[in-house]
C-alpha cells in the first residue's frame, strides 16, 4: 500500500479509537498548530556566534562538547541550515537569536556597541521566511564575562558595560517586535555565580537587582516585546553559588511583571518543571519554557519524548494554558549531525504536546473526582498505547512534512551535499 493511503487509513482508525476514549483527534490538531516554537539559533554553530572569525568556545558556564564536522561557519550556513530544520517540522515556528550572532561585517562591535544595524539582515531574512524573531542578550563568551560575573559584577564598570548591552539588546528586540508585529521575547540569563560557597551572597544579588531595575527602567510597549529572565541552578564554575536563582528571578518578576523563564535542565534533577505550571500561572499572565534536557551536569542535551517532556505538556494542557505558555528550545549537541539533533528535540517537543492533547483527559477527570485512584492509574497507563503514532504521522503528511522516519535520510542527504563539504 502507498504510504499515503496507509498514512490516511490508519489516521481514520486512530481517530475513531481515540473517539471512544472520548477525544477528538481533529480537534487537537487543531489546536497543535496554533503553537510556534522558539527554535534557537545557537544548536547550529554550538553557541559560537559570528563577532569574530574564530567563535570562542562558549563560556559561563555553558559546555558544549563534541566536534561533529559540519556545523555553521557563517550567518549563511546558519540560514541554510535553519530553512533545512524548518522544513522537517510541522507547523509555523519563530527564531530565537542571540545577540552574538549578528553581522558584524569584519568590524570588532563591541556588545555595548551593538545596534539593530547588525540586525537588519535577520529581520529581512525572517520577513522573507515568514518567520518572527525572539532576542536574547549575550553576558557569556567575552573578555568582561571571564571571571564569572556581570550584572552583578563589583567593578561599576563592568556591570555597566553588561547593562549598556542588555538595554541595546532590549532597543533592537524592540525593532524586531515593530518589524514582525508580533512581540519579540527578550530572555535574559547571566551566568554570574562562584564555584566555591562565597561569604558574601547578598552583596552580588543586591547589584544584580540594581542593574535589572536601570534595565527595566526604560519601558516599551508589550506589543513590542515581552521580557523574562532565566534562572539557574548551577553551571560550570557556578556550581555553589548562582546570582541569579529561581527565588531571585520569581519574586523580581513578580514584584516588576516580567516573564520567568524555566529551563528543564536549571532545576534539582528530581524537580519537575511541570509542577510550576499550574503554581506560577496563578499570579502571572505567562511563562517562558526553555525545553531541554539535564543529564548529570549537563543541562542541555538534545530533548527526547520522555517522561519530563510529556508531563510538562501534560501539565500545559490541562491547566488549559496554551495560550499563555511560550516554549523555546534551549540543547546543543557537537557530538551529532547537528541538523539532526535540532530537528529530534523540536519534534519530540511538538509530539509530546500532541501526546498531551491526545490524553483522556475527562476520563481522567471523572475518575479522580469520584475518588477512583485506580481508574485513574490504570486510564494513563492504558493511555499510553494508543495509536499517537497515526496521528502524528497524519499531521505530518497534511503538513507537507516527512512523516515517520523519513526525515531521518533527508538529514542524512543534506549532510552528504552540504555538511561534509564544510572543511
Ligand atoms: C544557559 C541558559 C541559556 C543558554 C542560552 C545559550 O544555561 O540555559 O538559556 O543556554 O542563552
Ligand atoms: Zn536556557
Amino acid at each position: 500500500m502507498a504510504r499515503e493511503t496507509l498514512t490516511r487509513k490508519r489516521y481514520d482508525l486512530a481517530r475513531e479509537q481515540y473517539a471512544q476514549s472520548g477525544v477528538d483527534t481533529d480537534e487537537a490538531l487543531r489546536a497543535l498548530s496554533t503553537v510556534s516554537l522558539s527554535l534557537h539559533c545557537w544548536q547550529g554553530d554550538d553557541v559560537g556566534g559570528f563577532e569574530r572569525p574564530e567563535a570562542l568556545l562558549a563560556g559561563g558556564g555553558i559546555q558544549v562538547t563534541g566536534n561533529y564536522p559540519g556545523k555553521a561557519r557563517s550567518v549563511e550556513e546558519l540560514r541554510m541550515d535553519l530553512l533545512k530544520v524548518y522544513s522537517l517540522l510541522p507547523g509555523k515556528h519563530r527564531l530565537n537569536l542571540h545577540a552574538s550572532y549578528g553581522e558584524f561585517g569584519g568590524k570588532q562591535i563591541d556588545r555595548d556597541q551593538i545596534s539593530a544595524e547588525q540586525f537588519r539582515g535577520w529581520i529581512a531574512w525572517a520577513k522573507q521566511h515568514g518567520l518572527k524573531l525572539d532576542f536574547n542578550p549575550t553576558c557569556f563568551s567575552h573578555p568582561k564575562s571571564d571571571d564569572g560575573f556581570t550584572l552583578s559584577h563589583p567593578q561599576p564598570g563592568i556591570r555597566s558595560f553588561w547593562i549598556e548591552h542588555v538595554k541595546r539588546c532590549r532597543e533592537i528586540a524592540v525593532v524586531m517586535g515593530k518589524e514582525q508585529s508580533s512581540p519579540c521575547m527578550h530572555n535574559l540569563w547571566i551566568p554570574d555565580g562562584s564555584k566555591d560557597a562565597p561569604v558574601d551572597r547578598w552583596s552580588p544579588r543586591k547589584r544584580l537587582r540594581q542593574s535589572l531595575d536601570e534595565i527595566y527602567a526604560v519601558a516599551y510597549p508589550p506589543a513590542l516585546i515581552k521580557d523574562s529572565v532565566e534562572s539557574k541552578l548551577f553551571g560550570i564554575g557556578s556550581e555553589a553559588f548562582v546570582v541569579g536563582s529561581h527565588e531571585f528571578y520569581l519574586a523580581y518578576a513578580l514584584a516588576n511583571k516580567k516573564i520567568v523563564c524555566l529551563d528543564m535542565g536549571h532545576f534539582h534533577p528530581t524537580e519537575l518543571v511541570a509542577d510550576k505550571i499550574s503554581a506560577i500561572l496563578q499570579f502571572f499572565d505567562e511563562v517562558l519554557l526553555h525545553v531541554s534536557r539535564g543529564v548529570r551536569w549537563d543541562s542541555d542535551h538534545v530533548v527526547i519524548m520522555n517522561d519530563e517532556l510529556r508531563s510538562l505538556m501534560e501539565e500545559i494542557v490541562r491547566s488549559d494554558a496554551l495560550a499563555r505558555v511560550h516554549i523555546a528550545l534551549d540543547y546543543f549537541d557537537a557530538s551529532l549531525n547537528r541538523i539532526g539533533a535540532w530537528v529530534t528535540g523540536a519534534r519530540s517537543t511538538l509530539k509530546a504536546l500532541l501526546a498531551a492533547l491526545l490524553e483522556p483527559r475527562s476520563k481522567l477527570r471523572e475518575a479522580e473526582d469520584r475518588n477512583d485512584f485506580f481508574s485513574r492509574l490504570a486510564l494513563q497507563e492504558e493511555a499510553k498505547l494508543l495509536p499517537l503514532g497515526a496521528v502524528w504521522d497524519y499531521h505530518c503528511l497534511t503538513a507537507g512534512v516527512s512523516a515517520g522516519d523519513d526525515w531521518i535520510d533527508v538529514v542524512r542527504g543534506y549532510e552528504t551535499e552540504v555538511l561534509s563539504k564544510r572543511k
